[in-house]
């Protein structure tokens, strides 16, 4: 008895400890920015005053009438609490409930939530949430990029999150041609907010420092779901305008050698221009696939799993779904092309070119 006691009590204990992790990118409970720390407090207030107090009350009183009643048989006896306390105890959580969930409603409440807020001189991104990649749009620098969210420090950002743009094609035969739902979540930064097809969410995110913050889709969406992640990279705003004034520029056509070769496949028989946005090839405008003009100044790719080498490139364009389940034949993910060894080698060497 003792023995299987001790036995889940270190259990218990070892799943706690795991909490304390040093190294956790995604540990909410350690925000960077201030949105992040304003649901932090919201959070922390919740649980010092309430679900901690709450939990020894109901836990405590458990334990003790299991204690007290040990030898009882049949039926556990009914709590006997005088009514007018019985009253109190369903006022007083109804009230704290309400000023929890009405307040941030309110433009000018007393506790001023950051996250009800629409805050000035944010940077606008539109964020779609694909089968199973996400796509960053910023507006008015006619810029697009994929699973890669850039910001810069110290200004607020705020993203307008759909499932599906209004008004894109479909790819034919989609299975999920309305869009699902996604959650766009990167816990440093911010809380989680659902994307919803035919909907469009706001939310706002902010970074104190530069880095890169780890995220992922927190809503069930199918085959790839976890494999749907995203970094938000957090820059100096001169460092963020310089990048955002890169990612403008169109590709250079290449005029010799392999990569010639595979601009030629890219462009013709690869059928790559059916899917992907490459700004400076004519006709390459379509938004199923991620924009790839400046694909490699991505640190990862593939809903930010795989590391942006030249041999992971060649695996994926060879057979995207052994990388990453996904089903082309119903509309979602990437098909494989059937292109040869040389084929391959020569559209790894374009696509090596798109810096
Ligand atoms: C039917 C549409 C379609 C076609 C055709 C297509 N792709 Fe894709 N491609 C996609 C989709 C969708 C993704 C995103 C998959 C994911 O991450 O879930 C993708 C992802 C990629 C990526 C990774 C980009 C990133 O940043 O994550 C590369 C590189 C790529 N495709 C290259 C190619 C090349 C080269 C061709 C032509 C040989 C091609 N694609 C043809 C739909 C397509
Ligand atoms: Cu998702």
């Amino acid at each position: 008895m003792l023995r299987r006691l001790s036995r889940w009590l270190g259990l218990t204990l070892f799943v706690l400890l795991a909490g304390c992790a040093d190294h956790a990118p995604q540990d909410y409970l350690r925000p960077e920015g201030p949105i992040a720390r304003e649901a932090d407090h919201l959070f922390k207030a919740l649980l010092y005053g309430a679900v901690i107090p709450l939990a020894v009350l109901v836990e405590g009183w458990l334990v003790v009438s299991v204690i007290r009643h040990r030898h009882r048989k049949g039926y556990a006896p009914r709590l006997r609490t005088p009514r007018p306390a019985k009253l109190w105890l369903i006022i007083v959580p109804t009230m704290a409930l309400m000023v929890v969930d009405l307040f941030p409603l309110a433009k000018e409440a007393p506790i001023n939530f950051a996250l009800a807020r629409e805050p000035e001189d944010a940077l606008q991104v539109d964020v779609y949430g694909h089968l199973w990649w996400w796509e960053f749009v910023y507006p008015e620098a006619d810029v697009s990029t994929a699973n890669e969210l850039h910001i810069p420090t110290g200004r607020p950002v705020r993203l307008t999150l759909r499932s599906i743009e209004p008004g894109l094609p479909a790819p034919e035969g989609a299975e999920f041609a309305q869009g699902v739902m996604h959650s766009f979540w990167v816990p440093k930064l911010a809380g989680k907010t659902d994307v919803v097809p035919g909907r469009a969410n706001k939310m706002t995110i902010e970074a104190d420092k530069p880095g890169t913050y780890l995220g992922q889709c927190a809503e069930y969406c199918n085959l790839s779901h976890a494999n749907m992640r995203l970094a938000a990279v957090a820059h100096e705003p001169a460092d963020f305008e310089a990048w955002l004034n890169a990612q403008r520029q169109p590709v250079a056509k290449p005029d010799t050698g392999p990569a010639a070769e595979g601009y030629k496949i890219f462009t013709g028989k690869g059928g790559c221009l059916a899917c992907h946005t490459v700004v400076g090839i004519e006709g390459a405008e379509a938004r199923v696939g991620p924009n790839l003009t400046h694909l490699k100044s991505r640190a990862r790719f593939g809903g930010y799993v795989f590391d942006n080498t030249a041999e992971n490139l060649r695996s994926w364009v060879d057979d995207p779904s052994a990388m990453k389940p996904m089903r082309p034949e119903d509309g979602t993910g990437m098909p494989d092309q059937g292109l040869s060894e040389e084929e391959l080698d020569q559209i790894v060497a374009f696509l090596e070119t798109l810096k």
